[in-house]
């Protein structure tokens, strides 16, 4: 089995970065936030976050808030929740979260709670759980989830929850590895897992592993070097992870390198992206792959990192 081409890697997200107008940055401009936390946070584990001029980076993110107080997915666009998570999570990376006005963005997603507990995504209304997991996940970083009622948010996500034990994006939407992810997440962080049927979940969840060794994300469906970080991470909160073959996933994510130009794709000899790179990358690190920074499932941020917001003055 090959290693982890860790320079190779590097030196790819990197060049993403500064390649502003190739073909993946024109597609993903409107998304460059969420693009800065798959790359820096992938940078991060590898130990390589020195590389990057976060002045730079902290300057750019600044210029993106918008006056509601959410962040948008580049300069001059539109924020929403997806972007608001990613900027807090980038500022976490580099011990920046100084710089906010933490009010102000609590103000934006706590504004974003319908009646009913659940999350719009931006002012247009679209509710699904992966906004419940944002809000949560950013206020508790951001140490203020009393701007919400968790109550409401928790019992939200538990209506969302199916006959067999896993979550979908409204009340009776199928289960779907991302939407449990996002679901778990939320009550790992506000302590709500008795919620879960662990064992059914965790056998849902363990089924996903494909002959290969790789996962997918429901019944049926190919698997994706992603699902690594949405199965995966779900497992371990529920204390599961042990019921999958550890050995033959690293193997797959391992197979979808490219081991020449840098970068991890879906599946095997697909092209690569940033996205998939991330996934890959933190999927090795909940592996406990050697040489890598340990990353914490419930906030997706490398543990050292979330050490220093709840455990140091
Ligand atoms: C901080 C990690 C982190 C996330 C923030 C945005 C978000 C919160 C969570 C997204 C969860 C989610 C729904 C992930 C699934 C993404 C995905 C691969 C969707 C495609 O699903 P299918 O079933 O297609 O349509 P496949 O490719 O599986 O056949
Ligand atoms: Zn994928």
């Amino acid at each position: 089995m090959g290693e982890l081409a860790v320079d190779k890697h590097v030196k790819y997200i990197i060049s993403v970065e500064k390649k502003k107008d190739s073909f993946e940055s024109v597609v993903m401009d409107h998304l460059r936030m969420n693009g800065a936390y798959w790359g820096l946070t992938t940078l991060d584990i590898l130990g390589k976050l020195h590389d990057v001029d976060a002045d730079e980076v902290i300057s750019w993110i600044m210029k993106c808030q918008h006056e509601s107080g959410g962040f948008a997915g580049n300069i001059g666009h539109d924020p929403h929740m997806l972007y608001t998570l990613s900027a807090v999570q980038v500022l976490a990376l580099f011990n920046k979260l100084d710089v906010l006005d933490i009010d102000k963005v609590a103000y934006y997603i706590s504004g974003l709670q319908n009646e009913d507990g659940s999350f719009s995504g931006d002012i247009w209304g679209e509710v699904d759980t992966r906004f419940s997991y944002i809000a949560i996940c950013c206020l508790s970083i951001l140490r203020c989830l009393d701007k919400i009622n968790v109550e409401k948010a928790v019992n939200y996500i538990v209506s969302c929850k199916n006959l067999d034990g896993g979550f979908g994006c409204t009340p009776g939407g199928e289960s779907h590895a991302g939407q449990i992810f996002c679901c778990v997440g939320a009550l790992a962080i506000t302590g709500s897992l008795h919620h879960v049927d662990k064992d059914l979940l965790g056998w849902w969840l363990c089924e996903r592993q494909v002959k290969s060794g790789g996962l997918n994300g429901r019944p049926e469906k190919l698997p994706d070097v992603c699902y690594s970080w949405w199965v995966l991470s779900s497992l371990i909160m529920i204390d599961r992870v042990h019921w999958i073959d550890k050995d033959k996933l690293v193997k797959f994510i391992l197979d979808c390198q490219d081991v020449e130009n840098g970068g991890i794709s879906d599946r095997p000899d697909d092209a690569v992206d940033v996205f998939h790179t991330y996934f890959g990358v933190a999927g090795l690190s909940l592996l406990e792959y050697p040489g890598l920074k340990a990353i914490d499932p419930a906030y997706a941020l490398p543990v050292d990192v979330i050490n220093r917001i709840f455990f140091s003055k």
